[in-house]
């Protein structure tokens, strides 16, 4: 099938979505409002024009994967691949195991439906056990055959090996991505169809609305992925929209124990590399302050998005973590909610370029979140020299405080 790309819209579109909430509060008449931004690219076979279709609405897109997997009779008998980015966290499991009941669902009858990862984080390695899903390695596939690629959770495809493997190998394949971090062109202009969402806290929160519209009846295995992606990219629900509330209300329906189950599955007892990098990463940490703001810089050699994670709870602003491995050298950037709310500065559009224009490597992320893999041998003193300066142009910077601990 031929992709057509037609240069991409950015158009934000509000769009009601009947709530499933009013179900359970009798005779309410409420709804959901929420703004989704929906991008498709897609053939116009009608008048043999190529052209760009553009949708608006959950409901939209999924019409769409319908035409797309039930249409093109090839897509459905060839394999399906599933994937996402490196180190899949929870979120990216949950979204790429509701992905494969969706398409099941749509295509009702045998499909080859395969999850293939690179590798997974601790937690999702536990999820995975607990539900016994199957998902292959990079080397125990053969993609001769593969006739539809679908990434979840990414924006980037120099973090996702696999799709970006395949993208090469087979030029003229279907490539959907369902994705709720920055925007990207990049992908866009790849895609056949693009779901992005930003106000949608997870991609699994962006899967369980297309089971939901599509009257999936959910079961306990896709209820706990999805749960526990939503749960692991909410921060246990410190970052929920009262939306989030619905969604979670649709998926723990299944069961009494879906929340409870999900919440012991998140639970993760931190083994003892993780705790002395974070806390090697506070003893070598440096603080500058920027105006009110505290920022912290350190280094260590593994775990430095959790150091990160552990220098905010701290009570700093910005922190940043470098770890030079001998093959790339990695940053984890956090920034607070004061931090963003203060500069405005976004990690994944201000800082993520700028930093990518000083120093060779790739990168993504999310407002007060971006992780970063550089070339190797690019040290802690260069990019704290370079986010300084960054930051200089938007603030000027105190000299109080270089303190060691
Ligand atoms: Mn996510």
């Amino acid at each position: 099938m031929n992709s057509v790309i037609n240069g991409s819209s950015q158009n934000y579109l509000e769009i009601s979505w009947f709530a499933f909430i009013c179900e359970a509060v009798e005779k309410n008449e409420c709804f959901i409002s929420f703004k989704i931004r929906v991008i498709l690219y897609n053939e116009l076979t009608t008048n043999g024009d190529k052209g760009k279709l553009e949708t608006k609405t959950m409901e939209e897109f999924l019409e769409n994967l319908r035409w797309l997997l039930l249409q093109e009779k090839s897509l459905s008998k060839g394999t399906i691949i599933i994937t996402t980015h490196q180190q899949a966290d929870p979120d990216a499991i949950g979204a790429m195991i509701g992905m494969e009941c969706l398409i099941k669902e749509i295509l009702k009858e045998k499909s080859n439906i395969i999850l293939t990862l690179d590798d997974a984080s601790v937690i999702s390695d536990q999820i995975m056990n607990y539900l016994r899903i199957t998902v292959h390695s990079k080397d125990a596939l053969k993609f001769s055959n593969v006739s539809l690629l679908i990434v979840v959770d990414a924006n980037n495809l120099e973090i996702c090996p696999i799709a970006a493997q395949i993208l090469r190998e087979k030029d003229e394949i279907s490539f959907i991505i369902i994705d709720h971090h920055e925007y990207s062109d990049d992908v866009a202009e790849k895609a056949t169809l693009y779901l992005h969402s930003s106000i949608c806290g997870s991609t699994s929160e962006m899967i369980a609305t297309l089971l939901y519209i599509n009257e999936y009846k959910i079961n306990m295995t896709v209820s706990i992925a999805l749960t526990c992606g939503i749960l692991y990219d909410s921060g246990f629900l410190t970052r929920a929209s009262s939306r989030l509330f619905a969604v979670l209300s649709y998926l723990c329906d299944v069961h009494p124990d879906v929340y409870s189950l999900s919440r012991n599955l998140l639970q993760v007892q931190m083994g003892p590399s993780e705790k002395i990098a974070r806390i090697k990463a506070a003893q070598r940490m440096r603080r500058r302050m920027l105006n009110d703001l505290i920022l912290l810089f350190t280094h260590v050699s593994s775990h430095e998005s959790s150091a990160a994670r552990a220098l905010l709870s701290l009570g700093a602003d910005l922190v940043v973590v470098v770890a030079q491995r001998k093959e790339e050298t990695r940053v984890s950037i956090r920034a607070s909610s004061y931090f963003k709310e203060r500069t405005g500065v976004n990690m994944a559009k201000d800082l993520l370029p700028w930093l990518l224009n000083h120093f060779e490597g790739s990168g993504g992320g999310h407002s007060r979140a971006a992780g970063l893999n550089l070339v190797s041998g690019v040290t802690l003193e260069v990019i704290m020299q370079k986010i300084l300066e960054f930051l200089e142009q938007i603030v000027s910077v105190g000299q109080e405080g270089d303190k060691n601990t």
